[in-house]
């Protein structure tokens, strides 16, 4: 590296931990609000803890002006304590210490979103993972668990409305215009939890009886104008109170839970204790304005922040490596909770398929990229960086594999005992992992190279049938790619859910040497804990057809040798529907791999009639959940189809899918029609399983249909978006009209409904969203479109969700485009990154991101990313977030 670019800044290691030299006890704070300069005294109560090896007294604190800072009652001195970085010590500090310090912090200058911050005039915070060290100096680190109360003063008439963590225990009026509120949070909890939210905001509220028979206000808060928008986050809330108490008889232990929407937010929500504060993306719905897809967001994002006040907050994580304890037990809760309320099991189904895509997309890259790391990392420069989806989403695979493992029963067992040790504590992924083995009597200890191992691994299945003596072996390998830092893996103990099927697709009875005692099952949980295993079936009349990973029984790469044929019989018969999905995007990837490669030779392309039948038969076979057809009938993203290659091409990939799209609606035009029309759903927009299945299927054959260009297609579109009632319908409708190739007189009336559609909407920041969104990934939108669209009155970068909606989704969304050839994506990408990197660290590092693969692509596409990449390591003032994400990058 060149000497103008920055040094890196420094790494924290999980080995280092070492327990906080003292305790707090109490916390009592007071915040004279201003948007410009906010007041804070804080008034710490602490006590050594002798158990230690750091024997100072340590704060944090960052961007702050420290006005007092008094040790048991007396003035420290400057030469009392040190300050380096954000880091205070005080030495020789005596064994029980009330601290008092004022602070002074500026709201309004605040962009980075983290800490006290303005969103529209009100006062926000955001305190995980290290904001609240912006309020005040404190020992700012998850194991430091305190008990809190809180004085709010403000104006009255601007800031009508006070809030805090915990209950409301007094308010009133000072008598010189401005007010106060007092809040106290009967439960001890870490820094990061801390949370205040004063303006001016409207409230649907409810009391709610628990199973109990104790009553608890519940409470949605808005800005003016939104109060149309909160009865599903509402009833979300309702759902996910009553699903913890009857799925893990866990109740909520506040007399008051309160939700706060607020539009400039850089996650989707977060659960402060009492107080979550959520994106307004994740509250705000109504049928005009929120699709489909929203409702169910809202659902698993509502419930996910819910299930935190177990999760999360009355067993908090001992440090920040141990993020996925409360993170990957969450999620895992959040999808249960959303499965559990479809009910069906095709409805679970339908589920598991969309977390399984995500977790492929987007894990499965992370993991085979430069920023892999463990699920339980190791170290890190930038905590905000690790809130990741291997910590999200694998994090709640390697969950679900406890709950394989163990069954339902074991399961809950397991989580039962959790919390009878742990309630108030800060602890461990190991703890978890403790519970789970202690309450089943299993020996868990391979499985911990879930939790310290990176990288994706693979499992390779071979299979022979012996017709003479009727025996069947299925041999599994495993092997894991080198990560960075981590050359060698050791075997993984997996899960492999699996079945074998007979010529007519029936599951076989199983008789397995190593499962004898559940001899006559269809179903094992085969358990993989070798490098190479091999299992005996006995008593299989012919050769049967494997289905393997069941439901997605494990985070791993299935490498089997399927024909055609077995693909077609397990993706019409398999009784497990994960897999019968996984069949048609086998057949489907296989492909369009061969035609990726037809399009960079130059060969005709051709797509074959099996395949053709095979989706034909999906889309017709009425007793099928239009939910789980509209799965089969989508085709694998270009970003999966990259996967696939050790060099990607992404312009050849993007026209073989475009070229399947269009063949399939050529062969199966009939059949979409029929579908669009037997899936309308008339009448009132209501978002449950049934209407939300029909509509998903028919809008796929409304986007199917438009790639096949004809008059009577777009006439389709255009009505649909004329008449629509909901904004599932219209938007589907307004991306078939942008995304049709047809004549210049329907690219007109595609330009109109653009304009109509953001004419009608510019008042909803959410749908606005949208719009920027629908553009930045179709096909038509180059790097000047992007740049043209940046120009528009509408954009800024300053707000997360807008700054996302254009630059993220073209930078993520649109690869054929943003990999032009000319390197002119890679060139706006590095000027947003340094634009952000002023304004946003956390979103700048994110977007900074789209650019970690880039030694998967050609070299002369790779020499345009590494200048981009060189560029922005060499800004002046980088900060820790993309300097951390940019060096892994080019190491
Ligand atoms: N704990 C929240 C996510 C979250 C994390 C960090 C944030 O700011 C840096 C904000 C929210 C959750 O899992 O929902
Ligand atoms: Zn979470």
């Amino acid at each position: 590296m060149s000497n103008d670019i920055a040094a890196t800044p420094p790494t924290i290691f999980r080995k280092d931990y070492v327990a906080p030299g003292f305790w707090v006890d109490t916390v009592e704070m007071g915040f004279d609000l201003d948007l410009h300069e906010t007041h804070v005294a804080t008034r710490i109560t602490m006590r050594r803890n002798h158990d230690s090896a750091e024997k100072d007294l340590v704060l944090f604190g960052a961007s702050l002006k420290l006005l007092q800072l008094r040790m048991n009652g007396v003035n420290l001195k400057k030469n009392a304590y040190t300050i380096d970085g954000e880091v205070m010590r005080i030495a020789n500090a005596p064994d029980e210490v009330t601290l008092e310090i004022e602070t002074l912090i500026k709201p309004l200058k605040n962009t980075s979103l983290s800490g006290l911050y303005a969103s529209n005039g009100n006062f926000i915070t955001q305190c995980e993972a290290e904001g609240f060290r912006k309020i005040t100096w404190f020992p700012d680190r998850p194991d430091v668990m305190a008990k809190y109360t809180v004085m709010l003063r403000a104006n009255k008439k601007k800031f009508p409305i006070l809030l805090g963590n915990g209950n409301l225990i007094e308010e009133g009026d000072l008598g010189d215009g401005r007010h106060f509120a007092k809040w106290e949070d009967p439960f001890k909890k870490p820094s990061y939890l801390f949370a205040l939210v004063a303006g001016k905001l409207v409230c649907q509220e409810e009391n709610y009886t628990l199973k109990s028979g104790r009553s608890v206000l519940l409470q949605v808060w808005v800005e003016d104008g939104n109060l149309d928008k909160t009865q599903h986050a509402m009833d979300s809330l309702k759902n996910s109170i009553r699903w913890d108490e009857e799925r893990f008889g866990l109740e909520l232990d506040l007399d008051r839970f309160m939700i706060v929407a607020t539009s400039d937010f850089n996650m989707g929500a977060m659960e402060n204790k009492g107080l979550n504060i959520f994106n307004t993306k994740y509250v705000l719905a109504n049928s005009r304005i929120a699709t489909d897809v929203d409702y169910a967001g809202i659902e698993s994002v509502v419930g996910h922040e819910y299930f935190h006040n177990w999760t999360g907050n009355r067993v908090t994580c001992r440090d920040w490596f141990q993020l996925s304890l409360k993170e990957g037990l969450t999620v895992f809760r959040d999808q249960e909770f959303s499965a559990d309320l479809v009910g069906t099991t095709t409805g679970r189904a339908v589920k598991r398929i969309e977390d399984v895509r995500v977790l492929r997309q987007v894990q499965f890259s992370e993991d085979a990229g430069p920023m892999a790391h463990p699920v339980r990392p190791d170290s890190f420069v930038e905590i905000n960086n690790f809130y990741t989806v291997t910590i999200y989403e694998k994090g709640s695979e390697v969950v679900r594999m406890y709950y394989t493992l163990l069954g339902h029963e074991g399961f809950r067992k397991g989580m039962d005992l959790y919390f009878a040790r742990h309630d108030g504590q800060a602890v461990e992924c190991d703890d978890f992992r403790a519970a789970m083995a202690d309450s089943s009597g299993r020996d868990l200890t391979q499985f911990e190279r879930w939790y310290s191992q990176s990288g994706t691994p693979r499992v390779k299945a071979e299979t022979t049938y012996d017709a003479e003596t009727q025996t069947y072996q299925l041999t599994l390998s495993q092997s894991c790619p080198a990560t960075p830092g981590q050359d060698e893996k050791l075997p993984f103990h997996i899960p492999v859910a699996m079945g074998l099927l007979d010529a007519e697709g029936k599951d076989i009875a199983l008789h397995c040497d190593a499962y004898s005692a559940l001899a006559g099952a269809t179903n094992l949980i085969l358990e993989l804990t070798e490098a190479s295993q091999t299992f005996t079936f006995t008593g299989v009349a012919a050769k049967p057809v494997p289905s393997l990973l069941r439901n997605f029984s494990a985070p791993v790469l299935l490498d089997i040798e399927y024909s055609d044929e077995e693909l077609g019989l397990l993706l019409a018969n398999d009784s497990d529907p994960f897999n019968r999905w996984e069949a048609g995007q086998r057949l489907a990837t296989r492909r369009l791999v061969k035609l990726t490669k037809a399009v960079q030779a130059g060969e005709t392309l051709e797509l074959d009639s099996m395949f053709i039948e095979a989706l034909r038969a999906t889309l017709v076979n009425e007793s099928l959940d239009p939910s789980f057809r509209e799965l089969v009938l989508t085709l694998p993203s270009e970003a999966m189809i990259a996967e696939e290659f050790d060099v990607v091409d992404p312009q050849a990939i993007h026209t073989a899918r475009q070229f399947v799209r269009t063949a399939l609606t050529q062969h199966l035009r009939a059949e979409f029609l029929s579908a669009y029309e037997a899936n309308l759903t008339p009448g009132q927009y209501t978002p449950d399983a049934i209407s939300m299945a029909k509509r998903a299927l028919k809008n796929l054959a409304l986007s199917y249909l438009s790639a096949w260009s004809d008059e009577s297609t777009f006439e389709l579109a255009q009505t649909q978006f004329d008449e629509a009632e909901n904004m599932t319908d219209r938007l589907a409708a307004l991306s078939a009209l942008t995304n049709f190739h047809g004549t210049e007189t329907q690219a007109n009336a595609a330009a109109q409904s653009l304009k109509k559609f953001y004419k009608d909407f510019k008042k909803e920041a959410l749908v606005i969203d949208k719009w920027f969104m629908l553009q930045a990934v179709a096909d038509t939108t180059d790097v000047a479109k992007v740049r043209e669209l940046m120009e528009h009155k509408a954009f800024t970068l300053g707000n997360p969700n807008r700054a996302r909606s254009l630059t993220f989704s073209f930078c993520n969304g649109n690869p054929s485009r943003f990999h032009a050839a000319d390197g002119s994506g890679y060139a706006l990408w590095a000027e947003l990154v340094i634009e952000l990197n002023k304004i946003n660290p956390q979103v700048a590092a994110r977007l900074a991101r789209s650019l970690d693969r880039w030694k998967k692509y050609p070299l002369h596409l790779q020499e345009h990313m590494k200048l981009a990449l060189e560029k922005v390591a060499a800004t002046k003032k980088l900060s820790k977030d993309v300097a951390e994400v940019i060096g892994k990058a080019l190491a």
